[in-house]
């Protein structure tokens, strides 16, 4: 295997077990979401997938989206934001952009339009600055659609922003009259 498809299949893997299923490389997370960095290691080669210090050095600092930290003393590491498992990533409320964008399917839409944005599976609803970071989350689900986020005005109105160690705007839901959705002829409403 080449070396950028080794990292590659490290960090899914690391997702898996630091945001969903850490039992899956036999390592437990703390209440912050933090694992030892040499449980991890232990883990994943364990899993047939070579890993020492350096190579994991290069997966975090090289990965397109920045998902993991090492703790200061880089004894522990933990995902970023993503999280489908109960812990608290102790982030400060932040002030957002009046507009944050968040890419979804077509296909949720109606239920979208009756709901608002849930978090589903995660601990939070991701949001966007950029909407063509909006559009890459999207494009996982299906046919994109991008909608735009009156931000501003729901922080405004006291709901919680976090911003994540890379960038990712977090909230715990959106309600409908925030969300500017298009129609199904493609036209914003
Ligand atoms: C949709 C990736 C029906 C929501 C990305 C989304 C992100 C609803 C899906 C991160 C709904 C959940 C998260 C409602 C929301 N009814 N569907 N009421 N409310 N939805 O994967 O935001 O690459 O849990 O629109 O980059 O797509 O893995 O969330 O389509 O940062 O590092 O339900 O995951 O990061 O899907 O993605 P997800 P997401 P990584």
């Amino acid at each position: 295997m080449d070396n950028t498809k080794h990292i590659k299949h490290i960090s899914k893997l690391m997702s898996l077990a630091l945001r969903h299923r850490p039992e899956v490389i036999g390592i437990s997370l703390d209440k912050q979401g933090w694992a030892s960095v040499d449980e991890l290691i232990k883990g994943i080669n364990e899993k047939g997938l070579t890993l020492d210090r350096e190579l994991l050095q290069q997966v975090v600092a090289g990965n397109d989206k920045q998902r993991f930290s090492f703790s200061e003393d880089q004894t522990m590491i933990r995902a970023n934001q993503g999280h489908s498992i109960d812990i608290d990533l102790q982030l400060s409320p932040a002030e957002p952009p009046a507009i944050l964008y968040h890419g979804t399917a077509i296909d949720h839409l109606p239920a979208i339009r009756e709901h608002g944005l849930q978090r589903q599976s995660r601990q939070h609803v991701h949001l966007s600055d950029k909407p063509e970071t909006a559009r890459e989350v999207g494009m996982r689900h299906g046919k994109v659609v991008i909608l735009k986020i009156d931000a501003g005005k729901l922080h405004a109105q006291g709901h919680l922003f976090y911003l994540s160690a890379n960038k990712v705007w977090l909230t715990d839901a959106v309600p409908v009259e925030f969300i500017t959705l298009p129609d199904i002829a493609g036209t914003s409403s």
